[in-house]
């Protein structure tokens, strides 16, 4: 190990959000989606869960475009008999690039190829970042974020109406890893799928909580609970149950042992944080790398080396100490949460 890093004046600990938010009866939430297999799930589980209500749902392109997400979250909430939520579109497109979408992992459809019934829901005719916006305003310090897909959407609601950060209750997001990407060796999708606008969420002045794909990769969906899953039926549980199979399928045929709970794993970090271990750090995402565009960089020290031109050359002169913006979350009791997600989904 390094001498330096032992000298560092920052404890990092690892604590459990028991102490870091408090959980309100009824925690206000939005989730801004790209639906999206594991999108479907997180979304059913949010509105089966009597510690959420549910405010609006915004969609976002990225697993598919924003038409057909659109129709899969109005879809999905008419299956769930919810057509008292908003639901808005937002943007449809990338801040600053081409969209990348996803049928090879969510299906055709997006939504493992199912066909679901047609909506009874209409959309709500405001614009997704707008809604947010609204909607922070109207509850002050209430509302939880949850963005589970690229988060454009959330980027230009901060850009529009940077007061909104100190409004929010909270904001817990799937994306990011700090050990390696999903879509290349660097960078996870969500955040791949809009660089600039990940940058800005991070350093919005907010605490992000950083549900990652690396814990998603270790929250596995596996035949096992899919049994469980499929021994009861409702319209909810075989729509849960029909994307399941599918993307446990897809999954295994590329090597996992189950599917990634990525967003439903956030959807639960809010209902039950005690699931998740983090660690706050600073993180920031890497807008240019020749290899690295769209992964989070996450400060392990809390701190960088001051370097200082002395003559010709560079010397340290000790550490300049950096604010951490995120709790990034490190492990999930993976079987507590299924466990959890299969009681809320069961017979519905
Ligand atoms: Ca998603």
């Amino acid at each position: 190990m390094n001498t330096r890093h032992i000298l560092l004046p920052i404890v990092l600990c690892l604590s459990s959000s028991l102490t870091a938010w408090s959980q309100s009866i009824k925690d206000r939430v939005i989730i801004d989606t790209d639906p999206g297999t594991d999108d479907a799930m997180a979304i059913l589980l949010a509105l089966n869960s009597p510690e959420l209500k549910v405010e609006a749902i915004t969609v976002v392109p990225g697993n598919v475009q924003g038409k057909q997400g659109l129709e899969n979250a109005l879809k999905l909430v008419s299956v769930a008999k919810r057509c008292d939520v908003p639901i808005a579109a937002g943007a449809q497109h990338p801040l600053n690039q081409k969209l990348y979408t996803a049928q090879y992992w969510h299906g055709k459809n997006g939504l493992a190829d199912l066909e679901l019934p047609p909506s009874k829901c209409k959309p709500d005719p405001r614009f997704g970042p707008d809604l947010i916006i609204e909607l922070v305003h109207q509850y002050p310090h209430e509302i939880t974020l949850i963005p589970v897909g690229p988060l454009t959407n959330i980027a230009l609601a901060v850009s529009k109406d940077p007061s909104i950060v100190q409004l929010t209750q909270n904001i817990v997001i799937m994306g990011g890893s700090i050990s390696g990407g999903n879509v290349n060796g660097a960078a996870e999708a969500n955040i791949f799928g809009d660089p600039e606008a990940a940058q800005i969420v991070f350093n919005a002045g907010w605490m992000v909580t950083m549900v990652g794909s690396d814990v998603g990769e270790r929250t596995l969906m596996t035949r096992k609970h899919l049994e469980k899953l499929q021994a009861t039926h409702g319209p909810q549980n075989d729509v849960v149950t029909g994307i399941a199979r599918w993307y446990i399928e897809r999954s295994e045929k590329n090597g996992w042992d189950g599917a990634a709970m990525y967003d439903p794993l956030a959807v639960a970090t809010v209902i039950d944080p005690t699931l998740v271990k983090w660690k706050e750090m600073h993180v920031d995402v890497e807008t240019k790398g020749e290899f690295t565009r769209g992964e989070t960089v996450a400060n392990r020290m809390g701190a960088n080396e001051k370097n200082v031109l002395h003559g010709d050359h560079y010397e340290i002169e000790g550490y300049d100490v950096l604010q951490p913006n995120a709790r990034v979350v490190l492990t999930s009791d993976a079987e507590r949460f299924l466990t959890m997600f299969i009681s809320r989904i069961a017979s519905k």
